[in-house]
């Protein structure tokens, strides 16, 4: 109570100006004054990383009073917040977004500037958290950045892994993977808050009792104790007051856990159980969709799913909430499966430890959840052993027993007498092993079912998750991805989005359906050339970061023409490949030839199992060898494999492509979101009439999409009377070259068994018909290189097509969730003008 006295008989504290203000002379003291203070550093020695350390600190200090502001204004017990369960949030650099989103970009670089420092070299010093695999991940970043700019009060819940996706370094045209030290500098955007940690329970069994009131009750006895640390991120509203947080869970060991060994002497059987605790962050699985089921995973998706819903229960509790109203003040959205034990947990943690009853409780979890599924591949579908979940999450196998048996009265009350239904709609899957279904756990536990484009929903109401949209058709809707145009317009294209709001001003960036508005310039000639003039730019930046990367020269005046995202089979970027063996074929046959010169550029990362997509870098690599390397293509054609896509380096690729290539097996890709990406900065897409390809050539205009390649009706068709790849290798010379060529070592300097597996896959099986949209996909692609000799009519179909992806920003698809399944609303947030410290 002295300590209470002394704090209320301080004067506020009046931040200091230094650690707020924004002119420039203001911003280069407080750059100076961190530098020194913080790192401890003077410009005698301070490396570049010091200096964008300071820099970092001295935009945290300005963001501060909006985050302490939003906090408050959203901790009252009426305010709904929704909360984001992730197990991979892939941000993407900080520092850049943050200075947009604060609007004083143009201060800070004048700072940095005056200071004799580059603002983009310091930018280009921050380390990505890259702390997802691809699309799941980036989406979940993007969902944030909307959240805060249409002040929806938000928090994202995650993993704290010390170990993000992997570095990728090709080395003889192989993959070669290097772990991600992202930490290894210090983080300056995170603030632990140790205070609120949370502890977690594993593994041991349970027991029955009866409670004083006579209540038959059930306790588990766990065996171990892992502690939850949470470290918050702030993330910016654009030019607005809101903050919201990013927290994510770090996994360490109870403060006491060793008294025991320690005191038997036993000190290093404590460090390994201090060691064992702290696995559970250490790192990502690299897995993009094909699931790993490793206990330690299973681990990871409880502890971060048990933390948060701790935090949310008592932040409930804190403003006085009942936790009979908890689906009130709080939605709580499934990013996918990996956090669907929360269902059971949230089930565990009213019933047993809160003490309601069961059907109040399942009313409660029902009403909170929603479940967002993001791909059909059965293969990525989760599901557990019972053996491995009943021996981590005893108490958890109970509650899913207990909702399954439930759950099943229910449907047999709706189809009486139809015991196929019932085996398909379990919770758990019979046979000589069983499984626990986590699909079907998030589906029968959540008030909302959602799938990420218009396709895909209708696909998992056809396919994946018919039997529950038979029994629960209300349940579901479609919610079409978005992604963040600050970030992928503003952040990586500021020529092109100074031309946009200088022709229409600003307000696309906050409304980007605003962007149709550009349709009137389509036709205007001065308009077209400064669009393509920054296009160029843009090339020739990318063409010399290649350079710097790769060695490679290539021409900015060729077509870019760009694949990147995660290496899969149903990704098809082998189908690329085939294409391109295709051209080069053609011109040493006939070297003459007039072709449009084209730079086929790929990007992305391999699951480091994943022996196919591996091999698939691998060809892209040898073909690149021998193509850039051919006198006779005289620099017509460059293939380049740009190692360690990231978000970073999307950031530069999008803004520079000419052509997108989303041309996976229709049917397979649930969404997409680099195709929005590219589409928005004005590359025309090649495409499949896959995932949120269908919406963006609907919205783009027919005329300005490159579409090719079997629907997925007739994908089923074809598969359904039988498919032979070997026909269409029979009935096409062309084709049948490439093969042969793949076969016989002359695109793998002679090793002739090297693509091998991948020609006996397509010859043979051919699961993700290549051989069947090949030529499809060639007509396409000339196609292609016609309409790019007619640059004026390109750059109006380039135009047109970025004008009419209003479509396609997370703010639309934010709003369609909050009102639709969260029923969350913005709150103002006041900035207050100092916010005290209170004891
Ligand atoms: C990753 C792990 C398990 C299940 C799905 C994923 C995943 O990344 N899916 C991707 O999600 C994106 C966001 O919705 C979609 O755009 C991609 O099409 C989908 O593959």
């Amino acid at each position: 109570s002295d300590k209470k006295t002394a704090a209320a008989a301080a004067a506020p504290v009046q931040i200091e100006d230094d650690r707020t203000g924004l002119s420039v002379e203001t911003l280069k003291r407080a750059f100076a004054d961190n530098l020194f203070y913080i790192q401890g550093k003077n410009a005698d020695i301070a490396t570049l990383n010091d200096y964008y350390m300071a820099l970092a600190y001295t935009v945290r200090d300005r963001l501060l009073q909006r985050w302490l502001s939003t906090i408050k204004a959203q901790l009252k017990p009426e305010v709904k917040v929704v909360y984001y369960l992730s197990a991979e949030f892939l941000m993407g650099p900080h520092l850049g977004n943050n200075l947009v989103s604060l609007g004083i970009y143009d201060q800070v670089r004048q700072a940095i500037q005056e200071s004799g420092l580059n603002l983009e070299e310091l930018i280009a010093q921050e380390e990505e958290p890259g702390l997802g695999n691809g699309g799941l991940g980036r989406l979940a970043a993007c969902y944030l950045d909307s959240l805060a700019a249409l002040e929806i009060p938000a928090v994202g819940y995650g993993l704290r892994y010390e170990f993000g996706i992997f570095d990728q370094e090709i080395r003889d045209g192989w993959q070669v993977e290097i772990t991600d030290k992202w930490l290894r500098y210090g983080n300056p955007w995170e603030i632990a808050r140790p205070e609120a940690t949370v502890e977690v329970k594993l593994g041991g069994h349970t027991e029955a009792f009866v409670d004083g009131a006579g209540r038959y009750r059930v306790r588990w006895i766990p065996e171990r104790t892992i502690v939850g640390v949470p470290y918050d991120t702030p993330v910016l509203g654009f030019k607005n007051n809101a903050a919201n947080t990013l927290r994510l869970w770090k996994a360490e060991a109870p403060e006491s856990f060793d008294f025991q060994a320690f005191n038997l002497g036993d000190y290093y059987g404590a460090v390994n159980a201090k060691m064992y605790s702290e696995n559970i962050s250490k790192v990502l699985y690299p897995n993009d969709e094909p699931l790993q089921g490793r206990e330690l995973r299973l681990e990871q998706q409880f502890f971060f799913v048990s933390c948060s819903l701790q935090d949310i229960i008592r932040r409930h509790l804190y403003v006085g909430g009942k936790l009979e109203d908890l689906h009130n003040s709080a939605a709580i959205q499934l990013n996918d499966t990996h956090p669907s034990i929360g269902i059971a947990e949230l089930m565990r943690l009213l019933v047993d430890e809160h003490n309601i009853d069961w059907d109040t409780a399942w009313q409660i979890t029902q009403n909170t959840f929603a479940y967002t599924n993001h791909t059909l591949l059965p293969e990525a579908l989760e599901r557990w052993p019972l053996s491995l979940f009943g021996s981590l999450l005893p108490r958890h196998l109970e509650i899913i027993f207990e909702i399954n048996r439930r759950f099943l009265q229910e449907v047999s009350a709706k189809f009486p007498g139809d015991t196929g239904r019932l085996a398909r709609l379990s919770l758990i899957q019979e046979g000589p092993e069983k499984f626990v279904r986590m699909a079907h756990l998030a589906s029968a536990g959540s008030h909302a079912i959602n799938g990420v484009a218009a396709l895909h929903s209708e696909l998992l109401k056809r396919d994946v998750l018919r039997d529950f949209y038979e029994l629960s058709p209300e349940k579901f809707s479609n919610k079409t991805n978005g992604v963040t145009p600050r970030r992928w317009i503003m952040l990586s294209n500021p020529e092109l989005a100074f031309l946009i709001s200088e022709s229409i001003g600003d307000g696309w960036i906050k409304n980007l359906g605003e962007l149709r508005e550009l349709e009137r310039f389509a036709n205007d000639k001065e308009f077209q050339s400064r669009w393509r003039q920054i296009k160029l730019n843009n090339k020739t930046n990318l063409a010399e970061y290649i350079r710097k990367r790769t060695g490679l020269v290539v021409d900015p005046h060729s077509l870019f023409d760009i694949q990147v995202k995660r290496i899969h089979e149903y990704k098809r970027q082998h189908l690329n490949v085939l294409y391109i063996i295709t051209l080069y074929n053609r011109l040493k046959q006939n070297p003459e030839l007039e072709i449009t010169p084209r730079t086929f550029i790929f990007g992305g990362k391999a699951a480091p199992g994943y022996f196919m997509a591996k091999l698939i870098i691998k060809l892209i690599n040898s073909v690149a060898d021998v193509v850039n390397n051919d006198p006779d293509v005289g620099g017509r054609l460059k293939v380049v494999f740009l190692p360690d896509y990231n978000v970073t380096f999307g950031q530069r690729v999008y803004p520079a492509a000419e052509l997108s290539e989303q041309i996976s097996t229709a049917g397979k890709e649930a969404s997409g979101t680099g195709n929005m990406k590219f589409s928005m900065n004005g590359a025309l897409t090649i495409g499949t009439l896959d995932g949120a390809n269908v919406e963006i050539r609907e919205e783009a205009g027919e005329e300005n999409f490159f579409l090719f390649g079997l629907t997925t009706e007739e994908v089923y068709a074809l598969k359904a009377r039988g498919y032979n790849p070997r026909d269409y290798y029979n009935g096409n010379p062309a084709l049948r070259q490439v093969i042969d060529q793949l076969a016989s070592g002359v695109l793998s300097s002679g090793e002739t068994h090297l693509f091998a597996p991948l020609v006996d896959h397509l010859l043979n099986r051919d699961e993700y018909l290549l051989l069947a949209d090949y030529q499809s996909y060639v007509e396409c692609q000339d196609r292609v290189g016609e309409a790019y000799r007619d640059q004026e009519h390109w750059t109006r179909m380039s135009i047109l097509n970025s004008a009419r992806m209003g479509k396609f920003s997370s703010d639309r698809a934010i709003r369609e969730y909050c009102e639709d399944i969260w029923g969350a609303v913005a709150v103002d947030v006041v900035l207050e003008e100092y916010v005290q410290a209170t004891a």
